[in-house]
């Protein structure tokens, strides 16, 4: 066999290991890990544990490459995404979001820029005895008397960072 036979062979069987493993597509970053659905450009996941602020970022990295708190970048996904944690389990859920850097000021966790649209819940944020830096969709209030209003629900709250709750993560397919 001659030595440009197998040079030929060896690329075919290459291309074809590409293609049976699919290496190609994953690799092109358009499809979501499994368990993590997809939703516009992002794939999502919703916590079984609960974590503080800072810990859930981390366990988000770990999680997936580029993984990262989801961060709402408009009205629509905000909202497409709310509906997807609905279907799952409307509970307390940290995002990434933060004033921790300038009160008063939210940004995103992993750029540091500000959102061009927010989703607070009626008298939030309100940095509540002045320790309220972290941000999360709110289903829940602490003390469970919150049968008469609804129309907060899903809806951002700032809340104590350290807090331990429930916690989305991103992985976003395109932006990076
Ligand atoms: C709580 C919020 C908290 C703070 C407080 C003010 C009952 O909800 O979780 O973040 O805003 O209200 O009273
Ligand atoms: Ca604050
Ligand atoms: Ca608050």
């Amino acid at each position: 066999v001659s030595s440009i036979m197998k040079t030929s062979l060896t690329f075919s069987a290459l291309v074809l290991a590409t293609l049976y493993t699919g290496t190609v597509s994953s690799s092109c970053g358009s499809s979501c890990p499994s368990g993590w659905p997809r939703i516009l450009d992002s794939c999502i996941w919703l916590s079984g544990d609960q974590k503080d602020f800072d810990s859930a970022q981390q366990q988000c990295a770990q999680l997936v490459h580029n993984g990262r708190l989801f961060e709402p970048k408009n009205r629509l996904q905000n909202d497409l995404v709310l509906t997807l944690l609905k279907s799952l389990q409307p509970i307390n859920a940290w995002i990434g979001l933060t004033d921790r850097q300038s009160e008063g000021r939210f940004e995103y966790l992993s750029s540091g820029k500000e959102p061009s649209f927010s989703n607070w819940a009626q008298n939030q944020p309100d940095d509540w005895k002045r320790r309220e830096d972290c941000v999360l969709f709110w289903f829940n209030w602490s003390n469970g008397n919150n049968e008469d209003d609804r129309s907060w629900r899903g809806k951002w709250n700032d809340a104590l960072c350290n807090s331990k709750l429930h916690y989305v993560c991103e992985q976003p397919l395109t932006g990076l």
